[in-house]
């Protein structure tokens, strides 16, 4: 028997009365609440927080229904360097993940969370991740000393009764347990247990450290789990394109961060597109769990509720629909917040204000060299306030994908698009993808090329080598596979400028290939994959030169070969477990290079 006090649990189910006596045991809280998911109990939550601090109200006048939230300042972002997979063998793991031995992790986490609640209330937040009632949804029980993580939670997942009668009596959903602790970062752990469906988080409150249902959840645990039963977790956006006769194609695509996943996300055409009749719908931002329907198509659909964006940068220009998806209802957390109690960020529409308090809370002016929103502050808002939101996005069959869109930033390398022979050369195009790093990026190298694999590198469950298999197994249980495509918007010309205008201008780029995925759009074949001919992209209303075009299609034969050799090292890393049709794509590209 525990001695925390009393609250009738709102479930009968047997494993998680047992799990939730075991870990309470552990934790000893000082309280158990159920999470309901109801409104009144939201707004309790919420005002314990304005009492505690842990939420300040903004401007309901200017911002209603959002609330601010400061971090600790050691408690910012993942932390990768800090996240292990603990499957029962190294190999399991593979060599892109940090290892630790499920029993070691046990027993240290065990020993961190021993009486981490003292004097805190223990939250049971159920939750599903993907459509009430879906067959293809998943169900997760998070125990959490967060109140910000259980309104987060609120907001990215379908949670609370609707969750528990989803589950019923069934022992099948992810084990979560998640306690701040001291938020010390010598005992901080995000460890996942994929053999047991079982994810411990320890010492911090951030987003993907602590609100298990996403990054933990829907792509680790759920990559892992996709191995095993047949379809895909991935980190990607879906969006859908619906052309003047009405006729919706859909798109999923992965990018490494930094690269305007949310804005390609909530694109808005150009006015050109625009007065054509073009429409683009937002299906999701983060996350695509991809099955084989019985048409023999690939189904994508949005396992979250909520949009967690990076705050920073957004503006009328960059992300009008995350502009008004974050006007209510939404969590900010480490921006600027003036006086009146309205926020501010660097890159927001308005110029910065004389003066506001700084993410940290001290006072700040724009002629301080520091900045007023830390750069990877964060807004959680409901994804069915966005202006763009698919009528279908809670759709459970998801929606049929024309095209796969992989990308990375690449100053000079990658054209604009390229389009894959077919689904192993696809594979391939993923597996290699690769980001430079920016100035806007910690660590200080600039142009330092960090592979990412289908924007995967920090979020598979397993070894990467075996996700590449799947990948490619996959393909074979695909009867009409969508094709696979790679992006670039960030090529620059000799001045250091980029050549492609991006944002909602890349919108002309989805339509060649979509065109592509109907067997129409002009293209021609370069050693690397197809291309499009150098008018195949509408540049209507755009004033980009014939020679730019030419220049954001160009294929540097030197600069591939160095590439290569890149890819060789990166593939030497997983030893004999590469799939050998990898390196088979690997030497037909290298043999096509030399060809040229
Ligand atoms: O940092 S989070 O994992 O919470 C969000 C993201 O990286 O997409
Ligand atoms: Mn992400």
């Amino acid at each position: 028997m525990t001695t925390a006090s009393l609250e009738t649990p709102l479930t009968k189910n047997p494993a998680v009365l047992k799990w939730v006596e075991d870990c309470s045991a552990l934790l000893k809280p000082d309280h158990i609440h159920w999470v309901d998911g109801t409104e009144a109990e939201r707004q309790n939550m919420i005002s314990t927080c304005l009492k505690t601090g842990e939420l300040e109200e903004l401007n309901q006048a200017l911002l209603p229904g959002c609330y601010f939230h400061r971090s600790a300042q050691n408690d910012v972002a993942r932390t990768e360097h800090l996240t292990f997979i603990c499957s029962p063998t190294k190999e399991d793991a593979g060599p892109t993940n940090n290892w630790m031995a499920p029993s070691e992790a046990y027993a240290k986490l065990k020993g961190i969370f021993d009486g981490a609640m003292k004097g805190r209330t223990l939250y049971v937040i159920p939750f599903i991740m993907g459509p009430a009632g879906s067959p293809f949804s998943k169900i997760g029980v998070e125990i959490t000393d967060s109140l910000y993580v259980v309104l987060n939670m609120g907001i990215m997942t379908r949670m609370g009764n609707v969750a528990w009668k989803q589950l019923g009596d069934s022992p099948n959903f992810t084990r979560c347990l998640h306690s701040k602790a001291d938020l010390n970062e010598s005992r901080r752990f995000i460890c996942h247990f994929p053999q047991d469906n079982t994810i411990w988080s320890v010492g911090s409150g951030y987003g993907g450290n602590a609100l298990l249902g996403k990054k933990c959840l829907a792509l680790r645990i759920a990559s892992a789990l996709g191995q095993k039963e047949g379809w895909l977790a991935e980190h990607m956006l879906i969006l859908g394109i619906e052309n003047p006769k009405g006729e919706k194609r859909y798109i999923a695509a992965a990018f490494p961060s930094a690269c305007g996943k949310t804005n390609l996300a909530m694109l808005v055409p150009p006015a050109h597109l625009v007065k054509q009749g073009y429409k683009v719908w937002t299906l999701g931002d983060d996350i695509a769990w991809l099955r084989v329907g019985p048409d023999g198509r690939l189904w994508a659909s949005n396992p979250e509720a909520g949009f967690f964006g990076v705050v920073p940068g957004t503006n009328s220009r960059s992300n009008p629909n995350a502009v008004k998806t974050i006007r209510t209802n939404t969590i900010y957390t480490n921006v600027g917040k003036m006086a009146n109690g309205d926020v501010w960020w660097e890159g927001h529409d308005n110029l910065p204000p004389e003066e506001c308090l700084d993410w940290k809370g001290q006072k700040w002016n724009p002629d301080m060299d520091t900045k007023a929103a830390h750069p990877n502050s964060r807004f959680t808002a409901p994804a069915r306030q966005c202006p763009s939101i698919a009528p279908n996005w809670e759709d459970p069959a998801g929606v049929p994908l024309d095209a796969i869109l992989f990308g990375g930033r690449r100053a000079h390398l990658t054209p604009l698009i390229t389009e894959s022979y077919n689904w192993q050369h696809g594979v391939f195009m993923g597996a290699t993808m690769a980001s430079e790093t920016t100035a806007a990026q910690q660590g200080g190298n600039v142009g330092v090329v960090r592979r990412d694999p289908m924007a995967m590198l920090p979020f598979c469950g397993y070894n990467m080598a075996d996700y590449f298999g799947h990948w490619l197994s996959m393909g074979t249980k695909i009867k009409n596979p969508p094709k696979i495509f790679l992006a670039n918007w960030f090529r620059q010309g000799k001045d250091g400028k980029y050549l492609w205008p991006g944002y909602g201008d890349n919108m002309r780029v989805l339509l060649w290939i979509l065109d592509r995925a109907q067997g129409k759009g002009a293209s021609v074949e370069s050693p690397i994959g197809t291309l499009p001919t150098k008018d195949a992209i509408d540049a209507g209303g755009l004033d980009l030169t014939a020679p730019v075009m030419e220049e954001l299609l160009s294929v540097d034969r030197a600069a591939w070969e160095t590439e290569i050799a890149d890819i060789d090292k990166f593939f030497a890393t997983f030893g004999s477990r590469l799939p050998a049709a990898l390196k088979s794509e690997r030497d037909a590209l290298a043999a096509r290079i030399k060809k040229a």
